[in-house]
């Protein structure tokens, strides 16, 4: 090739070269939007269940605000999300406020077409100040003790009462579900140790300690409503037949 040709072809194709570029790059990138992103969460209570009826609310500026609550098991979710940080402000049910560390504001940053995990825990509010002060404010004590038994090992209470396990002795002792999941195994270790929950629901639950199930060590709590201490119902009678106004006719 003659090397004046060469220069030519050079000093016109180099700068048409370039423009191309520069004009591609000008094309593209406005032209491509981020893929949306998602948020997966799940809201737990003190024994790690799902808790549902939470409210949520997702805001981030520039866009429009999003509401979610959480289901049956817990869980809630996002979609169509701008990828970048959004602010998730979360309401408790009725009767729970966040656990220890728990923000109910949590800033959560969506990836680019991706989900971002969220994890609110949450706990009834009777939970925190000892179990003092639940719904019916009724707390009853079983003692783990170093004979190897729960004492009382069957009780019968109301729903919303509060059964503290104690242990008694520097036993090692459990306090197991026996075929329901009302409440997670708890292991009481030594002496003074304690396990509380409260019960809302009606029904039979037993529950042995594992170390000692060979030895008898079961107990048994009965949740049943109007069982104990229901006696105000006594004045509604009204045994009052003077009306005659209920004109018993009779037809021969
Ligand atoms: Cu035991």
């Amino acid at each position: 090739m003659h090397p004046l040709f060469r220069l030519v072809l050079v000093l016109v194709a180099f700068p048409l070269f370039l423009a191309s570029v520069v004009a591609c790059d000008d094309d593209d990138d406005p032209v491509t939007p981020p893929d949306p992103g998602s948020i997966d969460g799940i809201v737990l209570d003190e024994e790690g269940q799902g808790l549902s009826g939470t409210g949520l609310l997702l805001t981030r500026s520039g866009e429009s605000d999003q509401n979610a609550t959480s289901g049956t098991d817990g869980t809630f979710s996002f979609t169509g999300l701008t990828p970048g940080s959004w602010m998730l402000a979360v309401t408790p049910p009725t009767g729970y406020e966040a656990a220890p560390n728990q923000s109910l504001s949590v800033q959560v940053d969506v990836p680019e077409g991706a989900a971002a995990e969220v994890t609110i825990n949450l706990q009834s509010e009777e939970s925190n100040g000892n179990g003092e002060n639940g719904e019916n404010g009724e707390v009853e004590e079983i003692q783990l003790t170093t004979a190897l038994t729960f004492s009382p090992d069957d009780v019968t209470i109301e729903p919303g009462t509060t059964i503290r396990w104690v242990n008694a002795g520097n036993v090692f002792h459990t306090v197991t579900p026996d075929g329901h999941s009302e409440w997670n195994e708890a292991e009481l270790s030594s002496q003074g140790d304690t396990f509380e929950h409260t019960f809302e629901t009606e029904g039979v639950f037993e529950y042995y300690c594992a170390p000692h199930l060979d030895d008898g060590m079961t107990g048994t709590i009965r949740v049943e409503s109007g069982g104990n201490g229901g006696q105000d119902n006594v004045q509604e009678e009204d045994n009052d037949n003077s009306g005659g106004e209920d004109g018993d006719d009779s037809e021969y």
